[in-house]
């Protein structure tokens, strides 16, 4: 294939509630959306960069340079070239991730419509439906924290994530456990909010029988996670941590997780993801997919990513409705604790241009002739 133009749109989308972590709280995402174009036929990629570098360090501004800048280039001068080239054109840019992430998934669904072929296929998926659960942010009171895993709860979900940081954390989880019973698998997600000197609290969480503590130290404290790990009987989670496969092996030979999150975007895409997959496959050690709040065209990718055999626990992977009064494509709904993985070419989904028109806030289109090839 080749890139004829590249069109980036920003658009803004109001949550339904705000979403409070260890890092911040935010009302609305600012989603920056990649539509390539590969002779006639259209991809969508859609970034998973934060406004502000508080995840990690990117953020939506800087992927949009970035890609403009430093990834286009490098892929505009090349004539033909294969979905499995994209990360190694792009090698000699470091990190970045995100920003490689959304362009490599608009090349690949454009690939992949053009084929006839979907992402759930060609990644090797082998479910129709996949898991899903919730993540619930840090509340401003426990009651109100209650009312909103209730209502989750009814609605079906398979597993509870509660958002925790160091004073938001033994309570909540005790009456949460206590609201949900024993049987509905409940997971906390610290976003790397404690040090080495708390490792006593994450302990005192053993009592409520967690499926796992996702990323509780920074995502460069590998050895802080092995000498926690030997701390709590809970299974450790990594999710900013393990940013490639290489990532993802030194920290499970290492002892610093049982269980990984991928998330596409931090690990610069799917065929990444996959190759994660698949060596934790190899070790036994299941993995989930994560989320970044995405819209529907996010959704649908993740949602073929979560259909992979050994994406065996519940993802974050929640229904339209969770997120946004109005979608960027037809709402994905959960039906007994599940979602359908999408089978038409590509991400299998369409973008509702109406609502891209609505809700965009900005559009800049690049066309190969304009770069001199
Ligand atoms: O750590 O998993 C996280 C959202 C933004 C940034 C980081 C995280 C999250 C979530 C939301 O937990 C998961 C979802 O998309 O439902
Ligand atoms: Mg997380």
């Amino acid at each position: 294939m080749r890139i004829e133009s590249l069109t980036l749109i920003r658009v803004a989308m109001p949550l339904v509630r705000p979403f409070t972590t260890s890092f911040g709280s935010q009302s609305a995402r600012e989603v920056l959306l990649a539509c390539v174009d590969i002779g006639g036929t259209q991809g969508w990629g859609e970034c998973v960069a934060m406004s502000e570098p508080v995840y990690n360090a990117e953020y939506v501004d800087g992927v949009e340079h970035v890609l403009v800048h430093h990834l286009l280039p490098r892929l505009m001068v090349v004539d033909d070239f294969a979905i499995e080239d994209v990360a190694s054109i792009l090698r000699p840019v470091l990190g970045h991730h995100m920003a490689k992430a959304t362009i490599e998934t608009a090349l690949l669904d454009a690939w992949l419509r053009k084929e006839g072929r979907s992402f759930a296929e060609y990644l090797g998926a082998t479910k129709e439906r996949v898991r899903c659960g919730v993540s619930v942010g840090i509340a401003a009171t426990i009651d109100e924290l209650l009312a909103e895993v209730d209502g989750y709860r009814q609605q079906g979900y398979q597993r509870i994530k509660l958002k925790i940081q160091p004073g938001w954390d033994v309570q909540p989880v005790r009456q949460v456990r206590a609201l949900i019973g024993p049987d509905l698998p409940l997971t906390v997600d610290a976003n790397r909010a404690y040090d080495r000197q708390s490792m006593r609290t994450l302990a005192a969480l053993d009592e409520f029988d967690l499926q796992m503590i996702e990323q509780p130290l920074p995502e460069d404290d590998i050895a802080g996670h092995v000498q926690l790990a030997q701390l709590v009987a809970t299974p450790l989670c990594l999710d900013e941590s393990i940013c490639s496969t290489l990532d993802a092996v030194d920290a499970i030979e290492r002892g610093a997780c049982r269980i990984v999150n991928i998330k596409p975007g931090r690990v610069g895409g799917y065929l990444e993801s996959k190759r994660i997959h698949d060596a934790c496959a190899e070790r036994a050690v299941p993995v989930w997919c994560g989320g970044m709040l995405e819209t529907g065209i996010g959704r649908a990718a993740n949602l073929a990513l979560a259909a992979l055999p050994n994406f065996t626990l519940p993802n974050d992977t929640s229904a339209s409705a969770r997120y946004y009064r109005r979608d960027l494509t037809a709402p994905f709904v959960l039906q007994d604790g599940h979602i359908t993985v999408p089978q038409g070419p590509g991400i299998g989904v369409d973008v509702d241009l109406d609502m891209l028109q609505d809700a965009m806030t900005g559009r800049r289109h690049i066309e190969r002739s304009a770069t001199g090839r």
